[in-house]
């Protein structure tokens, strides 16, 4: 597929309590995929563009699943199996309120991701090359995928996407902030929560961080802030758009839906009002249901949202 969302990153197995509550009483724990990555490449082909996920995946039944969703989903994927686990994250409300993860992926297959696994003509051909901060946090052979990937893209002029999603289970502040410096620097679009624009830029006002921001190399720079909407910098203007309300349900996924509205519609060339419409509305999406992505909608469902006690019959 060309034109499309490229990315890579690491997708694990989700074991997700089904009941809110303390972990160990638990009854029953679900079992389902997710990662970053993996979420925004489904969230942009529900909404119609293509997508590409490079990644690996152990040679087990969890390694099965991710590559069974992916093809459910119609992501291309450019998996490598290796004798490794696939690495696996524990996901559970405290209350409705708290959702606690817990990780198991040192040493994951995941965790190997290397610059050999990458196709440097798949992403010379890519519309937009989409990549997270959680990648260089697996390790240095990840890191340097992620390196590798962003310099054959920007070679080639394809736009560099980044979001920084940083994951303080994974690494620390001071050595994420290095890292986050450089891919700010390499990234034309750029999504950050307030507390990841904290780590590069001291400024309260949304509309002055995001402007610093994008002072930071992206020509594109958006400040996702949940219930609070977001605000962009787009080519010097600030754009601000307020968040669809919904009934949140479970909050992981809200940021990669956002990416993916975002993406989808710039690939179509679609004007930055339009990119925020629909990341705000893909974004909500994701929280209205248990898992970080099977909540995203397709492109029939966006204006669905706002829609109190709709009825489809
Ligand atoms: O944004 C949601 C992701 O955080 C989740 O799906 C798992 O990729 C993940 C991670 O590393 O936290």
């Amino acid at each position: 597929m060309s034109g499309g969302v490229v990315t890579l990153g690491e997708t694990m197995g989700v074991l997700r309590a089904s009941e809110v509550g303390p972990l160990h009483h638990a009854g029953t724990l679900r079992l389902g995929v997710a990662g970053s990555e993996f979420n925004v490449a489904v969230g942009a082909r529900r909404l119609g563009a293509d997508a590409t996920w490079f990644g690996r995946v152990g040679n087990d039944e969890v390694g099965d699943l991710v590559l069974r969703e992916l093809r459910a989903e119609d992501v291309t994927a450019r998996a490598v199996r290796v004798e490794a686990p696939t690495g696996l994250m524990l996901k559970s409300s405290r209350s409705h309120d708290i959702t606690s993860v817990t990780y198991y992926r040192t040493g994951s297959a995941g965790s190997q991701l290397c610059a050999d696994d990458l196709d440097e003509d798949v992403i010379r051909s890519a519309g937009v090359l989409h990549v997270t901060g959680i990648t260089p946090a697996l390790g240095p052979d990840p890191a340097h995928a992620v390196h590798a990937a962003v310099e054959t893209a920007r070679a080639a002029g394809v736009p560099v996407s980044v979001d920084l999603n940083f994951r303080s289970r994974l690494w620390d502040a001071a050595r994420a902030t290095v890292v986050f410096r450089e891919l700010v620097a390499g990234a034309d679009i750029l999504f950050a929560g307030d507390e990841e624009a904290a780590l590069l830029v001291a400024e309260d006002d949304p509309a002055v961080a995001v402007r610093k921001l994008a002072a930071l190399g992206p020509r594109q720079a958006v400040l996702t802030r949940g219930e609070r909407g977001c605000v962009a910098a787009v080519d010097g203007t600030v754009v601000e758009r307020a968040a669809v309300p919904v009934r949140a349900v479970d909050p992981v996924g809200a940021g990669d839906g956002f990416v993916a509205g975002y993406l989808a519609e710039l690939l179509l060339g679609e004007p930055v009002e339009r990119r925020l419409a629909t990341a705000t509305a893909t974004g909500a999406f994701a929280v209205t249901v248990p898992g970080d992505w099977e909540g995203l909608p397709s492109r029939d469902e966006l204006a669905m949202l706002g829609s109190s006690g709709l009825v489809v019959r």
